[in-house]
C-alpha cells in the first residue's frame, strides 16, 4: 500500500515460509554445519534467537582455516519483565548447561542466553517451556517485548497497569503453530492453513516495540517505542491511556534519512477494550503503510512522518471506528531506578539491585548470581527486570525480608548498590561484542572501564552525587538508548565513539552529536571541560542534560 518499490528479500521469505516455519526443521537436522539455512537465517528471529558467532575467535578459526563457530543467542519473551521464582532457579540451571552461563538483562526488559549451539536448542526452549517460558516473537518483524513501568511501590495501581503488557503481548502474538511444532515436538499440520488478521502472510515491515509508562516515573523509557502507552490515573483510579505513537532510537552512520525520534501523542482512549483496539490497529497501520522495500526507513516512526501526524491519526481512527480524545495532561520527573529497599502501599518489599549493563554472573565483583538462585530458592520473591538493565527482588512479605536481608548480606550484594557511584548507577551499555554482529565498537566490555576513569573527574567538579544519565552503543542501532541520554557514547570504529550530549533526565528530549570519532583521551577532555562548565556555571537545580542543551544546542533549536 505505502509503495511500489521493489519489496526487500525479507518480504519473500516471510511470505513463502508457511507461517514461520521455512525450512527450519532441515536446518535444525542438517549435521554439516552449526548455521541455518541463509533464508532461516531471518526466521529463526520470529521465534526469539539469532545466529551469531564470537568475533574475539575469528582471526584464530580463519587462521586454521576453519568454519565460523556458530551459536545462537535466545532472548525470552517476558511481558513487563516479570518472573517466579520457580522461573528464575530454571534459567539459572538452564543458563548454566546449554549458554555461556551468563544470564544478560536487556534494555527492554528480559533475559538473553548467548553461546548456544544449533542442537542445545531445543532442549534449551523445552526446558524452558516446562517453566512456562518461551521466545516467540522476542524478535523479528513482529510486536517484541512489552515494557513496562518496572517498580510495584511506583503506584498503587502498578499491578492493574502492570497486567496490559501481558494481555498485549498475548493479543499480538504470531497465530501460527510453528514454534509449538519446530522447538517443543507439537505435532506438525498436514497443510498450513492458519489464519492470521493481523499479521497474515506478511508479518510487519519490521520489528514492532510497545512500552508502558506510568508517570511520573518514565523508566521504561515510553516515548522510545514504537507506540507509547502513559498511564492517565485520577482520583487513584487508572481512566485510560495517551496513545503515542513513533519512537525508535536507530540510525545509520552516513544515512541523513534515518533518525531518532521520540514518540508522538497522538490522542487518548479510555477503558481496556478502546485502548486495546487502538494499540492492535496501530500495527494494522503500519502492516499496511510501513515501508517494505527499505528496512532502514521501515519502522513506525518513517510512517508516521511520512503520512503525517493528522492522516496517520485519522486512519487509525477510522480502524478503530471511534476518535481518539485529546490526550490527558502527564508530567515524566525521573527515569532512574530507585536502588535498595522499599515499601509498596500493600506493605510488600523490593529490593533493587544494580547489575552493572545487565550481566548476571558470578566474577570479581561478586557471586551475583550464586545470590539470586538462592534467593529463589527460597520461594519468597519474585524477580522483576527493568528497563535499566537492573533486577528488583521483589514482592516481599513483611515476614519473609529478613530472611531475603540476610542473603543479601552473606553475599554482600548490598555492595553493588553502595559502592558503585550515582554515576555507574545511571549507565547502560548494550551488548556489543563479542556476539553482536553489527558492532562497530566495544560497549558492555568497556563502559565500565570508561567510567572508572569518568569517576575522578567527577569528583574534581565536585559532581559525584550527581546522576547523570549516560549511555554506551558499539554501533548507531542505539539498543542501549544513547539517543536519550544526558551523554551517549555511541561507536563509529574500534576505539571510537561519537559523543552526545543535551538529552534531558525524564526522557522526553533527545541529545544530539556534539563530537565525532573521539578516542578515550578525547572523550576524558570533552567531559573534564564540560563538567568543570557545569559546576561553575549551571542554573540552580539544571541537570547537565538541560546545562548542555542550554549552552551548546539551545540558540540552534
Ligand atoms: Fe537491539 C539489533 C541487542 C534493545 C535497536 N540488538 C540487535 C541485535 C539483535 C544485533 C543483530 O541484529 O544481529 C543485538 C544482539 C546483541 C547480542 O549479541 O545480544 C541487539 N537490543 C539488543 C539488547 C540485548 C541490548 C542490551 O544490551 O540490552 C536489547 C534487547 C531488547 C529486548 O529484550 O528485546 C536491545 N535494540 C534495542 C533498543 C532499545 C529499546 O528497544 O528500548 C533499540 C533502539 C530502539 C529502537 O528499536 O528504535 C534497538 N537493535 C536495534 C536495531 C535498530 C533497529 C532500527 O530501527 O533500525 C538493530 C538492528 C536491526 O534491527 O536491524 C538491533
Ligand atoms: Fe549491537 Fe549496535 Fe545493538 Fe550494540 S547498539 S547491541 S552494537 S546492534
Amino acid at each position: 500500500m505505502a509503495e511500489n518499490k521493489k519489496p526487500s528479500p525479507i518480504e519473500g521469505i516471510k511470505e513463502r515460509s508457511r507461517g514461520l516455519r521455512g525450512t527450519l526443521e532441515e536446518s535444525l537436522n542438517d549435521e554439516i554445519t552449526g548455521a541455518v539455512r541463509e533464508a532461516d537465517h531471518a526466521l529463526v528471529k520470529f521465534h526469539g534467537m539469532y545466529e551469531q558467532d564470537d568475533r574475539d575467535l575469528r582471526e584464530e578459526r580463519a587462521n586454521k582455516k576453519l568454519d565460523k563457530l556458530f551459536s545462537f543467542m535466545i532472548r525470552l519473551r517476558i511481558p513487563g519483565g516479570y518472573m517466579t521464582p520457580e522461573q528464575w532457579v530454571a534459567a539459572h540451571h538452564i543458563a548454566g548447561q546449554y549458554s555461556t552461563g551468563v544470564i544478560k538483562i536487556t534494555t527492554r526488559q528480559t533475559i538473553q542466553l548467548h553461546g548456544i549451539l544449533k542442537h542445545e536448542i531445543k532442549p534449551t526452549l523445552q526446558a524452558f517451556d516446562k517453566v512456562k517460558l518461551d521466545s516467540i516473537a522476542a524478535c523479528g518483524d513482529v510486536n517484541r517485548n512489552v515494557v513496562c513501568s518496572s517498580n510495584p511501590k511506583e503506584s498503587p495501581l502498578h499491578g492493574q497497569i502492570h497486567a496490559y503488557a501481558d494481555k498485549i503481548s498475548r493479543m499480538l502474538l504470531p497465530k501460527t503453530r510453528a514454534y509449538y511444532e519446530i522447538w517443543l515436538d507439537e505435532e506438525k499440520i498436514e497443510t498450513y492453513n492458519e489464519n492470521d488478521p493481523l499479521y497474515q502472510d506478511r508479518y510487519l515491515p519490521r520489528k514492532f516495540k510497545i512500552g508502558i509508562g506510568i508517570p511520573p516515573n518514565n523508566d521504561a523509557d515510553v516515548l522510545a517505542n514504537d507506540l507509547g502507552l502513559i498511564a492517565i490515573i485520577e482520583n487513584d483510579e487508572l481512566k485510560g491511556f495517551n496513545i503515542a505513537v513513533g519512537g525508535g532510537l536507530s540510525t545509520t552512520h552516513g544515512n541523513p534519512d534515518t533518525y531518532p525520534r521520540l514518540a508522538t501523542v497522538l490522542g487518548y482512549t479510555a477503558g481496556e477494550e478502546k485502548t486495546l483496539k487502538a494499540v492492535y490497529q496501530v500495527l494494522t497501520v503500519q502492516r499496511d503503510f510501513g515501508n517494505r522495500s527499505d528496512r532502514k526507513l521501515a519502522r513506525v516512526k518513517y510512517t508516521l512522518d511520512n503520512m503525517g501526524v493528522e492522516s496517520f491519526r485519522k486512519e487509525l481512527e477510522a480502524r478503530c471506528g471511534f476518535e481518539l480524545e485529546p490526550a490527558k495532561e502527564f508530567s515524566f520527573i525521573q527515569r532512574e531506578d530507585r536502588y535498595g529497599w522499599m515499601q509498596d502501599h500493600e506493605n510488600n518489599w523490593h529490593y533493587t539491585l544494580f547489575v552493572e549493563n545487565g550481566r548476571v554472573t558470578d566474577s570479581v565483583t561478586g557471586p551475583v548470581k550464586t545470590a539470586l538462585l538462592e534467593i529463589a530458592e527460597t520461594g519468597k520473591a519474585n524477580f522483576r527486570f527493568t528497563s535499566n538493565q537492573n533486577i528488583i527482588i521483589s514482592d516481599i512479605k513483611q515476614e519473609d525480608k529478613m530472611a531475603i536481608d540476610d542473603l543479601l548480606e552473606k553475599y554482600a550484594l548490598n555492595n553493588a548498590n553502595n559502592s558503585a557511584s550515582e554515576f555507574r548507577k545511571n549507565s547502560i551499555a548494550c551488548v556489543a561484542l563479542p556476539t553482536c554482529p553489527l558492532a562497530l565498537a566495544e560497549a558492555q566490555r568497556y563502559l565500565p572501564d570508561l567510567i572508572t576513569k569518568i569517576e575522578p573527574l567527577l569528583d574534581k567538579h565536585g559532581l559525584s552525587g550527581d546522576g547523570i544519565i549516560s549511555r554506551m552503543t558499539g554501533c548507531p542501532n542505539g539498543c542501549a538508548r544513547p539517543y536519550a541520554a544526558e551523554i551517549g557514547f555511541i561507536g563509529t570504529a574500534a576505539g571510537q565513539y561519537n559523543l552526545h550530549l543535551g538529552g534531558d533526565r525524564e526522557g522526553t528530549r533527545l541529545n544530539r552529536k556534539y563530537k565525532e570519532h573521539l578516542h578515550e583521551d578525547g572523550l576524558l577532555a570533552e567531559l573534564d571541560t564540560l563538567f568543570g562548565s557545569y559546576n561553575s556555571s549551571r542554573l540552580a537545580t539544571e541537570t547537565f542534560g538541560d546545562f548542555t542543551h542550554r549552552t551548546l544546542f539551545a540558540e540552534k533549536v
